[in-house]
């Protein structure tokens, strides 16, 4: 490949794995640091599959644009490789293109785009040895490209002109020729005349808003003065040197004007410049207009007049540090308001005492719908927000928002941290620089919107040191994310260094709601750590972990890893005897942890990760007393283990309250696990038994993907919901209440998905299309330590915007929510429901919603067949395989039915599987019991 400026790198890619771009452009920054969007992205695709696979494989392709489709479609067309391609078009920037076909086999795939957003490798060959070889990722330079585009194009449409000659020769052909050549003319005329007299008359305005570092100007206390003669200086000579760079570039004829707002120090030396660029645009070319492409003209500039090793070059005699360089698209709103214009809610602060506190009291009131909080510290400190508690409506930061900037303008790819639900308890957030812009936007004021909290001035802390010398196997001391306990923000590096006294001791860190795993060929979202040289990722969970270092000498390093602040983390550390990690007479948990051996088989999820619950031999032939009050799963669970039963026995007395107990709304707890909506009254306050208007259908059940089902009827299923994202069924859910769904947070991953206007929830609904209620989404919640590698967590709840109507009572209905001590056992039987494939190799759904019978498979095999099963999840499934769950079943039930009320519960979510409807290979669902505190949090109806 000519022109490349970075090295190629190969991914492996494996069958029926998919691979998210955005990951790859972190491994790629990882390795040469280049930023990808400087350049346009170019994915090469080297697929060989073997002539006798039969099946589809193909690229499911997210693009925001049109600039590159045109270009490498006609490429594909006239290649004859598009054979079935799909346009969706949604708000105006999102085109989505699925491509599905054989003829790619022992192909070349190429992507251009200039922005490329997710590309989905999607492969589901059956045959017995397909082969996917290389995808491989390129950057090209933008002129490469094109020229290479241009050339290829006249190459190919040449190439069909010659080879077609000699048979169209022939008088019928001609007179078509003819017609075909007139109409051309015609349709060319037309658009011409439309192109002169609409273009000429809409034009658009598009804003652009960065920032720069000059180093060879020294700051004055003067240019915090806009009206000063120095700071009208100094903003004119950067005005002037931007009109030359973008007056000389290729988008001379819409340049119109850059502004600078603001002129600051900052803790790297020299000016902080802040400036918005403005361009006029026929409104039909306003999507040619890519931020990269804005920001590449100005980094071309400085880059081109660097010579020695550092990143300054001179822009036209300012000496730009080109790395500081951020251009991101902006708002007129923005524009107009920070340029003097619009709204008088801003206000500049300048703090030059350390840990004085700035107020942040706000009440938004009628007419002000914007203020913009801008706190600037003095030179080599930083700014921390706090914030108190803040009032906004809640709904994925669509009405209102609070965001925090690492600038002084509102740049995107500077947003530290983004509020969209009103909160009571202290966070608060660190910048990485000397200053920091707070925006408060509100679009409708029906309620005071209050927000209350302080800035302050803090010094730079250095993250890392070294501890000597540990001795005891007690808590030592711990470590914490930089600026604990604020969130950190996303650059850091820390750095420990641990030594123990003995050669036979190692070193043990304990995290708090953290774990570390091995770092694979994806980038790790929440924290990059070293330990001794291998490399790990981190992840926020529910529950304690241990990571063991078996060696006297650890060096720790942490990076950030997300592009916004992050939850801080505090880790414990002691020593530990290399040869016997926990205690005697103790289980080491995959956790880490230590239990005691009686705890190992019980029944009670002591390890948190259940692993002191697997591979339990648990033999029921002396059911005596002894052996009942250490088998905890046996007792009260519904079923009669014991030959007098007394395993059932006194179920409903009451006992301290533990995750194995049952809980009355009177917080009195007893052993019965099943007792919510059974039919029974057990609580005394009758909690147990109201609130259970779910979970039944008129429907008399006599007896998704879903592979191996059978067709459903009307209102046999009636809290299925399909989930339709850009008019396509994409995911299914489950209604819990009138406004209320529950499906998979793997949905809504990516910034468009996870947009709820996206979104339509169809319900009621057995035929594709014939729904009998539909609404918008007015918000999503995904849970916060969903873990986008292992599916982890993998539950979301959707808001809707329109709560549907009593008098659909007999088609929707909400299934019932299992409570935490609920519990499944293996061999129940459930259904799963949905419209996905029904086969493993089928591209399309099924038309009418599909429901087949599964299993609940114990978590030991459902270990041993995946490995990476957290307590989070269950398996379900019919081992000789045949029927499953697919793709397009995801986030829909999977619904048991309780024994004695009949009603049905929600126990299962679609989360991820192997294939479909393989054999020894259950599909994998999230375990919603684990999530009922959860749901409650947002739902407290459901309970
Ligand atoms: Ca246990
Ligand atoms: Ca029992
Ligand atoms: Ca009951």
């Amino acid at each position: 490949m000519e022109n490349l400026r970075s090295p190629h790198h190969r991914l492996k890619i494996n069958k029926g794995m998919q691979y998210d771009l955005a990951v790859w452009f972190e491994f790629l920054n990882s390795f040469n640091g280049v930023t990808f969007w400087r350049e346009v992205l170019l994915l090469k695709a080297e697929l060989q599959v073997t002539s006798d696979a039969s099946g589809s494989l193909g690229f499911e392709v997210y693009f925001r644009g049109h600039w590159c489709v045109d270009h490498w479609l006609a490429d594909w067309l006239a290649r004859g490789l598009a054979k079935d391609l799909m346009f969706l078009e949604f708000f105006s920037l999102l085109v989505a293109v699925w491509l599905w076909s054989e003829e790619l086999a022992n192909h070349t795939v190429h992507f251009w785009c200039d922005n490329l957003a997710v590309v989905h490798m999607v492969n589901s060959l059956s045959s017995k040895s397909p082969r996917v070889s290389n995808v491989s990722l390129q950057m090209a330079e933008t002129e490469a490209k094109w020229e290479r585009l241009a050339r290829k194009l006249n190459n190919t449409t040449k190439g069909k002109r010659k080879s077609k000659r000699k048979s169209i020769w022939n008088f019928q052909n001609i007179i078509i020729l003819f017609t075909v050549v007139l109409f051309i003319i015609g349709v060319i005329t037309w658009t011409l005349l439309w192109l002169f007299i609409v273009q000429a008359e809409s034009k658009d305005a598009l804003y652009f808003v960065g920032l720069f570092r000059i180093a060879n100007i020294e700051f004055l206390p003067e240019y915090r003065q806009k009206e000063s003669r120095e700071f009208l200086s100094v903003a004119r000579n950067v005005q002037r040197v931007m009109n030359l760079v973008y007056t000389h570039s290729a988008f001379s004829k819409v340049y119109k004007q850059s502004v600078v707002s603001d002129v600051s120090n900052n803790n790297h030396g020299g000016l902080l410049v802040h400036f918005w660029i403005v361009f006029v645009v026929p409104q039909a070319k306003g999507q040619v207009f890519c931020e990269e492409c804005v920001a590449a003209i100005l980094k071309d500039s400085v880059q081109t007049s660097i010579t020695n090793r550092t990143s300054v070059g001179s822009l036209q005699g300012l000496a730009v540090d080109m790395d500081s360089i951020v251009l991101s698209a902006g708002l007129r709103s923005d524009y107009s308001s920070t340029t003097g214009a619009g709204t008088n809610c801003i206000y500049d602060l300048y703090a030059d005492r350390l840990h004085q506190h700035f107020p942040v009291d706000f009440s938004i009131t009628p007419g002000k719908m914007i203020c913009y909080f801008k706190l600037i510290a003095l030179v080599g400190h930083l700014i921390r927000l706090s914030i108190a508690s803040i009032q906004i409506e809640a709904d994925n930061c669509i009405t209102d928002s609070l965001t925090i900037y690492d600038s002084l303008l509102p740049i995107k790819s500077k947003i530290l941290y983004r509020i969209c639900e009103p909160a009571n308890s202290l966070i608060s957030f660190v910048s990485t620089n000397n200053l920091m812009l707070v925006t408060l936007k509100t679009t409708h004021v029906h309620k005071v919107k209050e927000i209350h909290g302080y800035f302050e001035v803090i010094p730079q802390e250095k993250c890392g040191k070294a501890i000597q010398a540990l001795g005891s196997t007690g808590l030592e001391g711990r470590i914490t994310s930089p600026y604990y306990p604020s969130y950190y923000p996303p650059k850091c590096i820390c750095s420990w260094n641990f030594q123990t006294s003995q050669k036979n001791f190692g070193i043990a860190l304990k995290f708090r709601n953290y774990t570390i795993s091995e770092k694979s060929i994806k980038g790790c979202e929440h924290g990059w750590w070293k330990i001794n040289e291998h490399m790990y990722c981190g992840y926020y969970i529910d529950h304690q972990t241990i990571f063991r270092v078996a060696s006297f000498v650890a060096n720790v390093e942490f990076q950030c890893s997300s592009k916004l602040s992050e939850r801080p983390f505090l880790v414990e550390y002691a020593s530990y005897n290399i040869s016997q990690p926990c205690p005697l007479g103790s289980f080491e948990c995959y956790t880490g942890l230590c239990v005691r051996q009686a705890q190992r088989c019980d029944g009670i999820n002591d390890c948190f990760d259940e692993s002191d619950e697997l591979f339990c031999d648990v033999s029921k032939q002396n059911c005596n007393t002894s052996f009942l009050t250490q088998q905890h799963s046996l007792f009260c669970d519904g079923i009669s283990d014991c030959e007098d039963g007394q395993d059932e026995q006194s179920c409903t007395e009451s006992i301290p309250c533990t995750n194995n107990t049952f809980k009355c709304n009177n917080n009195i707890c007893f052993r019965k696990r099943n007792a919510k909506c059974d039919g029974i009254v057990d609580c005394l306050d009758r909690s147990d038994e109201s609130n259970c208007s779910c979970g039944s259908t008129k429907y008399s059940h006599k007896l998704h993907r879903i592979v191996g089902g059978s067709d459903t009827q009307e209102g046999e299923w009636p809290w299925q919901v399909s989930l339709l994202y850009g008019g396509v069924a994409y995911c299914g859910a489950s209604v819990i209440s009138k406004e209320w769904l529950l499906s998979a947070a793997h949905c809504f991953q990516g910034n468009r998905l996870s947009d709820p206007r996206t979104w339509i929830a169809h319900l009621g609904m057995r035929t594709k299309g014939k729904a009998k209620f539909i609404s918008t989404v007015r918000r999503i919640i995904v849970h916060e330590y969903y873990n986008s590698r292992n599916y982890d967590y993998d539950i979301a709840l959707l808001q809707l915007s329109t709560p549907w109507r009593d008098t659909m009572r007999w088609l929707i209905q909400p299934i019932c929510i299992p409570p935490t001590s609920h519990r499944t056992h293996s061999g129940e039987k459930c259904w799963v429901t949905g419209w996905g494939q029904k086969q493993e190799a089928d591209d399309e759904g099924s038309a009418i919603l599909q429901k087949a019978e599964v299993e609940i498979v114990d978590q030991t095999s459902c270990h041993s067949t995946y490995g990476l099963i957290t307590a989070r999840m269950l398996c379900a499934g019919v081992m000789s395989g045949k029927k499953d769950s697919c793709k397009g079943d995801s986030g829909g039930p999977l619904s048991c039915r309780s024994k004695g009320g009949g009603k049905w519960f929600l126990i299962g979510i679609v989360s991820w599987g192997y294939g479909c409807g393989r054999a020894n290979f259950p599909g994998v669902y999230t375990r919603v019991s684990n999530f009922a505190t959860w749901i409650h949090k947002y739902v407290p109806s459901v309970f």
